[in-house]
């Protein structure tokens, strides 16, 4: 149903109205991983704007379909916040386990029917199986309802224990601040642990919600604070250092330059059976679009941001490294690098430099627009590789 990105918008959202700045370049990859996912999705939330506008309580833009399923969210410290992620993961998993025990126990009675022993057996074997657990959920419920009603124990205990039955989709979701800085040490943790868990970071380039201060993920070249005559060192590449690991599903995404590469990779990053970092480019105020329509064409900006060659698309896929074929995938075109400049200048944060410091500026995007090129021909490289050799 959701295979492809018109199906997928026909899904209900169960992520809605946000307090998020219109046009926020954020709110859509939250939104779209509810539509694929929300039935039976796991938030651990970094502090950010992700977390305020995600839980201003007592309203929450998070809802339940008409089944009364929803995204269950919670929030943690910035620094800690893919740990807290990873509690729930390994709370869900010990859980589990215990089903898969109370299951055994409840059908190795002799009275117990052959079709719930078979129904037990095939959810003990398909339980990471997300549209499968769906199946075997309905069709479990009513023998362990009647197993407890007929004073079976173990059942009873299931009762209480039935929504475990369907597999999670568990997200950690913060700010390139939380991920590249202060929750960096948490990330690389989590992604090395190799438990199924999916990370989206929603990358503005500075700490937006506290203003706009400059993180490892700001650009050489950009205006922010701590930063003011524009950072000198280039972006941390932390995509292609959680792809050293070799089983850490990666890819960098921009909904509004490649919407079907997108979906492809937050669907393929959920399907993969280990860790996945989702690193996703969002326009934000605080970039200062120049274009017409400003934040409204947000999309349209992230568009431009790859056209040029300012960000690039790319899905890691450990999966294929196993079938001897190169897991890095180049998705984005080869950039239109006569673009760069004005992409720059479209954007307050690069624009600034130019008026306040004119006789640095020059240079100073020339760099930046080298940075970008660096990185691009890294990831030329990459795809390239032979992996066919033993
Ligand atoms: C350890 C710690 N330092 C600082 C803060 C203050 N703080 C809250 S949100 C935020 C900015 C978050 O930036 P980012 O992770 O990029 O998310 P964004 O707001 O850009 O979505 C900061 C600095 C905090 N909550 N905890
Ligand atoms: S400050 Fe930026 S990231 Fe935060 S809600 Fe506004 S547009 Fe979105
Ligand atoms: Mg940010």
């Amino acid at each position: 149903m959701n295979a492809n990105v018109k199906n997928s918008q026909f899904a209900q959202p169960l992520f809605e109205f946000s307090g998020a700045c219109s046009g926020c370049g954020e709110t859509p990859y939250v939104k779209l991983v509810s539509q694929l996912f929300g039935d039976r999705e796991m938030v651990a939330n970094a502090t950010g704007c992700s977390s305020i506008y995600s839980a201003s309580i007592p309203s929450t833009p998070y809802t339940k379909n008409a089944k009364g399923q929803g995204p269950a969210f919670d929030n943690s410290l910035f620094e800690d916040f893919c740990e807290f992620g990873m509690g729930m993961v390994l709370g869900n998993k010990k859980m589990k386990e215990r089903v898969t025990m109370l299951l055994r126990e409840a059908t190795a009675d002799e009275k117990c029917p052959a079709e719930f022993k078979e129904l037990a057996e095939e959810w003990i074997e398909k339980q990471n199986d997300a549209e499968e657990t769906k199946r075997l959920a309905a069709l479990l419920k009513p023998f362990i309802k009647g197993g407890a009603e007929a004073g079976c124990p173990f059942c009873a205990e299931l009762q209480t224990l039935e929504h475990y039955l369907v597999k999670r989709s568990q997200w950690i979701i913060g700010g390139d601040g939380a991920s590249y800085d202060i929750g960096y040490g948490g990330l690389d943790h989590v992604i090395a642990s190799g438990e199924d868990v999916n990370l989206l970071v929603l990358d503005t380039e500075v700490y937006s919600n506290t203003g706009g201060q400059s993180s490892k993920a700001t650009p050489l070249g950009a205006i922010a604070q701590f930063a003011a005559q524009g950072k000198r060192i280039r972006k941390k590449d932390l995509g292609m250092i959680a792809t050293a690991y070799g089983y850490v599903y990666v890819a960098q995404v921009a909904m509004g330059a490649d919407n079907a590469q997108c979906l492809k990779a937050i669907r393929e990053a959920e399907a993969y059976p280990g860790p996945s970092l989702v690193i996703a480019y969002a326009p934000c105020i605080n970039h200062g679009l120049k274009i017409k329509g400003g934040m409204g064409r947000s999309q349209a900006e992230e568009g431009r941001a790859v056209e040029c060659g300012y960000w690039h698309l790319w899905r890691y896929n450990p999966q294929l490294a196993e079938q001897g074929k190169n897991p890095f995938t180049l998705d984005s075109k080869a950039p239109q690098w006569e673009k760069f400049r004005d992409f720059l200048l479209g954007e307050v944060r690069y624009l600034s430099v130019q008026k306040a410091y004119p006789n640095e500026a020059d240079e100073l995007f020339a760099e930046a627009e080298r940075m970008a090129k660096l990185r691009y021909q890294s990831y030329v490289r990459k795809a390239a590789e032979d992996w066919s050799v033993e």
